[in-house]
This record gives C-alpha cells, sequence and structure tokens, in this order.
C-alpha cells in the first residue's frame, strides 16, 4: 500500500491522518511546532470558534463529535445584537431550539485531534518538522528540524497531502510543476482579540451565555463567542487605517465610549488598553487557487487549498468536509487514493470556491449592511417563509451551516429564492398601485384622474 505524508498537523492535517489511518494506509505526520499539548499558550490563531454540521459530521465519522457536544462545547441557539445604546436584540438561528452552532476551544480541538492521531499505530507523528522544499514528482520533501543549527531531514512518501495552511509551503511547490491557477486577497479589516472575563463577584459567565455576540457598527465590528471556563473571546474586526488612528489609552477608550461602551466594563478599561496596544491587528486572507491535485502524488486540503475570510464561520468546517468527501470517494473507489486524487480535486473545486465567495459576500455585507434595515429585514422574512415552508424555504445561512448540501447548490437555491421574493415585490407593487389608483378613482376624491380618464376615453 502506498505510504502518505500528511504536512501539517493542525486541525484539518491531523483529521485527515485519522480519516487515512483508518483505510490502513501508513501515515507520518509532519508538523512545523512543537507538540501544543506540551505548551503552555498557543499564540497567534483565535481561541475560539464556531463549529457546525459540516465539521461536526466529519467528526462524527471518527466517533468524536459525543463527546465534544457534551462536555466541551458551549451550543449558540441565536445571534444577540448589542446595539450602540447597549440594548440587545436576540435573532435565533432556528425557528425552536434544535439549529444552534458549538462555540469551541480551537486549542482544545487540536490537542483532541493529536490525542486520536496517537491511537492509530500507523500513525507516526513528527513535530518541529518544517517543510522548506520538496521534489513532488519523486516525492521527496526536505524539512528544517531545528531553526539555530539549520539541521536538514530527507523523508520520502508515495503520496502527499498538504494540509499546511493558508501559505502552504506543498502549494508553492506544485505552482511549478503545472499550469496552477492562484489568486489571493488581503482584506481591508484586520482582528484583534480581546477577552470577557468571569465576573468577579460569582465567577459566572459576564453575558449571557448561549449567543454568538454582535456589536455590528458598519464599517466595522466586534463578536463574542463563549468558553468553558465561563469567560468570552471577543474579536474586533476593524480596517488597520481605523487601528493606525488609534494611538493611545485616550483615543482606545473614547473610540470604545463612542461605539462599544457596554463591553467597557465587561472587558475592564485597563485589561482593554493592556491587550490592545500589546497585540497588532493580524490581517485576513481568502485565496484561491487550482486544482487541488498534482496528478496522482499530491493532494492540497483545509487552508491550504481554500482559504477564505471568517465571516461565514466556515473555515475549519470545510477543511473537515474536506476530508469527510475523501473518505467517502475512497470508499466508493475501492480505497484507490491514487485514483481518487484528481476526482477529489474535480468535485471539490466548485463548492470550496463558492464558500469562499460567500465568506466574502458576507464581508462585504457586514460592512455595507449589517446595521441597516434591509439585512434584517430579510432574515426576519426568511425565518417567517421559513417557518410556513419548512422544507421548502432554507435560508442560506442554514443550507450552509446546518446542512451537508454541496456549497454550490446552496447558492442555485438562494438565486431561486431571489426570484421569488423579487417576483413578490414586483406584484405587491403592481396590486399596491392598482388598488390605490382603483379605489381614488372611485371615490372620486381625485376628479382631475377622473376628468383626465374620462376625457382620454372619449
Ligand atoms: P491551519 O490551522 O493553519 O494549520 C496548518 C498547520 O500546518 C499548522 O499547524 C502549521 O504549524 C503547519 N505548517 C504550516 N507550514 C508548514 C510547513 N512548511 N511545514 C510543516 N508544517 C507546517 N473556521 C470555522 O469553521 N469556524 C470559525 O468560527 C472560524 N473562525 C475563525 C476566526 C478567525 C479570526 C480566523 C483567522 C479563522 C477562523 N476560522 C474559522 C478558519 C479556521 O481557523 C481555519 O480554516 C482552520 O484553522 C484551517 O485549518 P488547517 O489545518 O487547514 O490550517
Ligand atoms: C466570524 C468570526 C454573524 C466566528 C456573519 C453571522 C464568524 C464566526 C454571520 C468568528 C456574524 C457574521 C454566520 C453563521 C458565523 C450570523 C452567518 C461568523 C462565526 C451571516 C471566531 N456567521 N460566524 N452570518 O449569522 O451566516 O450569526 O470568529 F457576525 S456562523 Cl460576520 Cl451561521
Amino acid at each position: 500500500m502506498d505510504s502518505i505524508a500528511v504536512v501539517g498537523g493542525g486541525l484539518v492535517g491531523s483529521m485527515a491522518a485519522c480519516f487515512l489511518a483508518r483505510k490502513g494506509y501508513h501515515v507520518d505526520v509532519y508538523e512545523m511546532r512543537d507538540d501544543p499539548r506540551t505548551q503552555e499558550q498557543v499564540v497567534g490563531k483565535s481561541i475560539n470558534m464556531a463549529l457546525s454540521e459540516r465539521g461536526r459530521s466529519a467528526l462524527r465519522s471518527l466517533g468524536l463529535e459525543t463527546q465534544i457536544l457534551e462536555n466541551y462545547s458551549i451550543k449558540m441557539f441565536a445571534r444577540l445584537i448589542h446595539d450602540v445604546s447597549g440594548r440587545k436584540r436576540a435573532i435565533p438561528y432556528g425557528t425552536n431550539r434544535d439549529q444552534y452552532l458549538l462555540s469551541i476551544s480551537r486549542r482544545y480541538l487540536n490537542e483532541l485531534m493529536l490525542t486520536e492521531v496517537e491511537k492509530f499505530n500507523n500513525i507516526s507523528v513528527n513535530f518541529r518538522h518544517k517543510l522548506v522544499g520538496a521534489n513532488l514528482d519523486e516525492g521527496k520533501m526536505t524539512f528544517l528540524l531545528d531553526d539555530d543549527k539549520q539541521r536538514q531531514r530527507h523523508q520520502k512518501a508515495d503520496i502527499i497531502i498538504g494540509c499546511d495552511g493558508a501559505f502552504s509551503s506543498v502549494r508553492r511547490a506544485m505552482v511549478k510543476l503545472i499550469r496552477f491557477n492562484y489568486s489571493q486577497q488581503y482584506i481591508e479589516h484586520g482582528y484583534i482579540e480581546l477577552s470577557i472575563p468571569p465576573r468577579a463577584a460569582d465567577g459566572q459567565y459576564a453575558m449571557e451565555v448561549n449567543y454568538l455576540h454582535i456589536w455590528p457598527r458598519g464599517s466595522f465590528m466586534m463578536i463574542a463567542l463563549p468558553n468553558l471556563d465561563h469567560s468570552f473571546t471577543v474579536t474586533l474586526f476593524m480596517p488597520f487605517r481605523y487601528y493606525e488612528s488609534i494611538l493611545d489609552r485616550n483615543d482606545l477608550l473614547n473610540f470604545f465610549k463612542q461605539y462599544f461602551p457596554d463591553s467597557i466594563p465587561l472587558i475592564g478599561e485597563e485589561e482593554l488598553v493592556k491587550v490592545f496596544f500589546a497585540n497588532s491587528p493580524q490581517p485576513l486572507i481568502s485565496i484561491k487557487c487550482q486544482p487541488y491535485n498534482y496528478l496522482d502524488k499530491v493532494l492540497l486540503m483545509g487552508d491550504a487549498a481554500h482559504a477564505m475570510v471568517p465571516f461565514f464561520g466556515q473555515g475549519m468546517n470545510c477543511g473537515f468536509e474536506d476530508c469527510l468527501i475523501l473518505d467517502e470517494l475512497l470508499t466508493a473507489n475501492n480505497n484507490n487514493l491514487r485514483k481518487v486524487l484528481p476526482v477529489y480535486s474535480d468535485q471539490r473545486l466548485g463548492n470550496c470556491h463558492t464558500i469562499i465567495d460567500l465568506a466574502m459576500d458576507n464581508y462585504v455585507e457586514m460592512r455595507d449592511l449589517v446595521n441597516s434595515r434591509t439585512f434584517l429585514v430579510r432574515k426576519q422574512l426568511d425565518r417567517l417563509l421559513n417557518w410556513v415552508f419548512p422544507r421548502h424555504w432554507i435560508p442560506l445561512y442554514s443550507m450552509v451551516t446546518f446542512t451537508r448540501i454541496p456549497y454550490q447548490q446552496c447558492i442555485q437555491d438562494r438565486r431561486w429564492q431571489d426570484r421569488v421574493i423579487a417576483r413578490c415585490q414586483t406584484v405587491s407593487i403592481v396590486t399596491f398601485l392598482c388598488t390605490f389608483l382603483y379605489v381614488t378613482y372611485r371615490t372620486g376624491k381625485l376628479n382631475l384622474l377622473h376628468d383626465h380618464l374620462v376625457l382620454n376615453f372619449q
């Protein structure tokens, strides 16, 4: 059987390794960082994230869903929108309590996956291995072991799976070999993570727990997800030029007093100032590439294949679904991975490009309309129609978040819904105008109109 190298032991790499090992393949995982379980705090990436159906179904397939659901995540049944005056409004994700997102710690999930990886005796994990070069035709890889000593290690595999994130080295090696398409886009916004600690008085959550908290402010926004330790992780998304205009403690506190006043006592003035100025805003990038395979030798999965902006909460979910789809294709193709690679790429490309676009649409929508009426009206209209036609009218975010309907099909359904709404609008406007004209004509209030019509008909 072919030997497999998985480059990147993040969320998607460790999950891919489990699925492939379950099929009987021997898998070597190479991860440039140290084992997170031996470390104090993992810096950088967001601390908690929203897990939904696509990610859950992959975890379910590995038998990991139940423990996450019961012990290691927090259900978020609705968004809780905070306005500038501190008023809060809930908009549920579903019509009853059956639809919710799970807030889960990135670190916990990563450690859970690595512990799962270790249960397979046909997987070996190599930490502190940074891929620095590869000959993809021969399956040869060069790893940097120790940053100081420049120690290198050469390894070989029949098939290489690149799960090494948005700045993938495996992907870089593919660019030169085939007609590889690539595009990337940094958005104007960067993010900073803050924290709302448990309430000092009783150690309880300082805000309503089972919600995704949102502070939409038009050109920028803040969101907060609950953690198991009774804290919340708050993420501020804002254009870089705004960050650049906040230079000192005064600027920052004035800014928060103006736009997020209710959050100041929750975060704590001192902590807010400390954390804000100790961290620089992180960029957000969206990446599309094509194809995902190199012949029958290499495959890109997760962010390495499709980095997206986080405004649909789908990056990890999509990466987990990648693993499940590869597994399903293997089952359907006699577990012949070489044969499956190009099939996977063809099948997955359109769907991934669609969710990358949808995430960017949400970014634009968030930037331009979250505050405005149209967004809320459409959300409520969707809810109403979904309540009336639960099986036939599923809002776009529901299809994306709570089903495994391929992303491409989700937007086809959405286009159909948009057409229905547009037609209803036309019909109601026309009906309204006709009624208006008829009534004014009959009541004779508009004699001018009467005369005009009579004259014209004679
Ligand atoms: P990564 O998590 O980036 O892992 C890649 C791994 O490869 C890392 O461990 C890295 O050390 C390793 N690596 C990199 N280069 C090399 C190399 N050369 N050699 C060896 N190893 C290497 N998604 C959701 O589904 N829900 C959310 O709520 C959500 N919120 C988000 C919020 C923010 C602010 C951001 C930025 C992202 C969010 N995402 C969310 C997206 C999610 O974080 C990513 O989609 C997910 O982490 C991708 O996993 P990955 O394993 O493909 O890549
Ligand atoms: C951003 C950062 C709320 C986790 C889009 C909703 C997100 C998440 C939304 C992050 C928003 C925005 C949707 C889901 C989800 C909402 C969604 C965004 C999880 C339109 C940890 N977004 N996110 N839309 O509807 O469909 O609640 O970092 F703030 S889950 Cl920007 Cl459904």
